[in-house]
């Protein structure tokens, strides 16, 4: 369920285990929960679903989006171990349904999301991560899909956007061995593009570089998302196809004729959303 101020809250209304603020330009989407490390349980989920939900009906000014975990030790431990322990195949696919339509709302958010990384990011925690545009992350933080550890395979998308990220092999020997990356080797193999001393810095950096997007035209980083997001792991022909298709979408709008015309007129534009 979410507040009138756009705080999801827990079972019964009184736990936030997921909390929006709105700061600015800049929406902070923190999962709160942190005595389990944030773990991704089906509250947690469904909270995230909400607020996502709310961003995308209602992005207002925004320019982007953090995503953070509370607590300082994790962004995100996984999926909820105790909450999987007694789940009938059927209900285990449920799961996985829940999990890919929070990726899927996030790729689907005209705005960009930043995953800011401080601590773990294990299994779902990593798959979560993966679905927002990019990583950043502390000197602190650590990535790995250890579902095998388990008895399990990643089930939020660990499969399909991991290889893309990194490389089929590469993914492969992650999920087969379920060993964690340290963030020198996230930075070298591209799973994060930036990492920072502490969670200050993180956070921080995250922020000047929503403010650094929000210059643009909003419609056209809306369109650049859109189809990246589309063409993902398509056939170039397609991917084509569709980035002819925003192309073609940007002509309609009014942030288009107003940047084009500043640079001509060799003036600062002055975007509108529209
Ligand atoms: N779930 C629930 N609780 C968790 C948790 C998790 N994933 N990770 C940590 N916790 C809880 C611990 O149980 C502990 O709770 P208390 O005992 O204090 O009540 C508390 O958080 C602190 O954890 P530790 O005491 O273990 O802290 P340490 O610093 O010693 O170790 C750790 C930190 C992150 C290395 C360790 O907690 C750990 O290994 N956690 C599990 C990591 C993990 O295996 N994550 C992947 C989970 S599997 C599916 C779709 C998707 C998925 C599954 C199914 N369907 C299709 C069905 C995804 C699966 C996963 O993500």
């Amino acid at each position: 369920m979410t507040s009138d101020d756009g705080t999801a809250t827990g079972e019964g209304g009184t736990a936030p285990v997921v909390r929006l603020e709105r700061d600015g330009r800049t929406a902070v989407v923190t999962i709160d929960r942190p005595k389990a490390l944030n773990a991704l349980s089906p509250e947690v989920l469904d909270a995230l679903a909400e607020v996502i939900a709310e961003l995308t009906a209602d992005p207002g000014e925004l320019a982007g989006v953090l995503l953070v975990g509370a607590g300082g030790r994790a962004f995100v431990a996984g999926a909820d171990i105790s909450a999987m322990a007694g789940l009938t195949p059927d209900e285990g696919a449920q799961t996985a349904e829940h999990g890919h339509a929070v990726a899927a709302a996030i790729e689907a958010l005209p705005l960009p999301v930043i995953a800011c990384v401080d601590g773990y990011a294990l299994g779902g925690g990593l798959e979560l991560a993966l679905a927002c545009d990019f990583i950043y992350a502390t000197e602190a933080s650590r990535f790995g899909q250890p579902e095998v550890h388990l008895g399990l395979i990643p089930g939020f998308g660990g499969t399909v956007r991991l290889p893309r990220a990194v490389g089929p092999a590469l993914a492969k020997e992650l999920i087969y061995t379920g060993r964690q990356l340290d963030v020198d080797e996230a930075v070298r193999v591209g799973l994060v593009t930036r990492r920072f001393d502490d969670r200050e810095a993180l956070l921080a950096g995250a922020r000047e570089t929503v403010q650094l997007i929000g210059r643009n035209a909003s419609t056209a980083v809306g369109l650049a998302k859109r189809v990246l997001v589309g063409a993902a792991g398509t056939p170039t022909a397609t991917a084509t196809l569709l980035e002819i298709e925003g192309f073609r979408d940007a002509f309609r709008t009014e942030d288009m004729r107003e940047g084009v015309a500043a640079f001509l007129e060799k003036r600062e534009p002055d975007f509108t959303g529209r």
